[in-house]
């Protein structure tokens, strides 16, 4: 294959949610809409993003009885064979797994994480790999050099705590509307929680968090992404609490959207 070829890997995994089920549903959801003939393939930016050419697709991962150690074996073998791995979850759980593998070949990295929550609690309901946790597993093992949070408005005292722990860079709702930006530093790995955006653009999340951003505004992020894109995923879709399947169109944009960006911002070796 082409070397930094992106590469769609299903993570139907949702047992880590601690709100309501579904999100293992949503790689076939996707994969659906994005076949789509309700839109074409050519990206804002004008990749032409065909499937078997400008990306390909390794297939969902079989979980067994280990899903996190499953999730980093596929990933890590995904890299090994030249693929930029971009996970559709599943919950958001699934961040932490991908990050060991993904670690191991970046020994510079920026985390640039979209999402409602910061996800840094260091247990939730007494589990420390539910998905409000991913990212204080990740912080704590040194998986990255930089963490952004972008969309943030459910944050707690604890999380706040936890951010300023591990060096956190919080954007939270608040100050983007004053306009806040920020630098990537190192090479990116996009992490994009779908309720990052706020309910009345996507309702097909467990946690409607309202107050939050437009798709215009999350594919401004995506678009304004200026350093190699190691890898990524679209995680917290949940089909069974959509509207009239308006989140599904969103979210096969989105994913449009970040394999041309990967194009546009490709690995240094490739
Ligand atoms: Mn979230």
């Amino acid at each position: 294959m082409r070397p930094g070829l992106p590469t769609i890997l299903g993570a139907r995994y949702d047992a880590s949610s601690s709100f309501m089920r579904g999100p293992a549903d949503a790689p076939g959801a996707i994969r659906r809409e994005m076949r789509s003939e309700s839109s074409n393939r050519w990206s804002e930016a004008l990749v032409e993003v065909v499937p078997g050419e400008a990306w390909d697709d390794a297939g969902d991962i079989t979980l067994g009885d280990d899903p996190r150690g499953a999730i980093e074996q596929a990933v890590a073998a995904q890299i090994a064979r030249g693929g930029r791995p971009l996970v559709l979850g599943g919950d958001h759980s699934v961040t932490y797994p991908i990050l060991r593998a993904v670690r191991r070949h970046h020994p510079r990295l920026t985390i640039l994480h979209l999402d409602a929550h910061n996800d840094l609690h260091d247990r939730f309901e007494g589990d420390r790999f539910s998905h409000a946790c991913p990212f204080a597993r990740i912080m704590e093992e040194g998986l990255a050099d930089q963490l952004v949070q972008v969309g943030i408005r459910a944050m707690t005292g604890h999380q706040r705590d936890q951010a300023e722990r591990f060096g956190v860079e919080v954007i939270d709702m608040r100050r983007w509307v004053a306009g806040e930006r920020f630098t990537l530093r190192h090479p990116v790995y996009l992490s994009l929680d779908v309720d990052v955006l706020d309910p009345a653009f996507a309702p097909g999340v467990s946690h409607r968090e309202p107050g939050g951003l437009s798709v215009r505004e999350v594919l401004a992020v995506v678009q304004a992404i200026d350093q190699p894109i190691v890898g990524g995923d679209l995680v917290e879709y949940n089909p069974r609490r959509d509207v009239d399947d308006l989140t599904a169109p969103v979210c096969a944009k989105l994913v449009k959207e970040i394999i041309s960006a990967m194009h546009l911002n490709p690995l240094p070796s490739a």
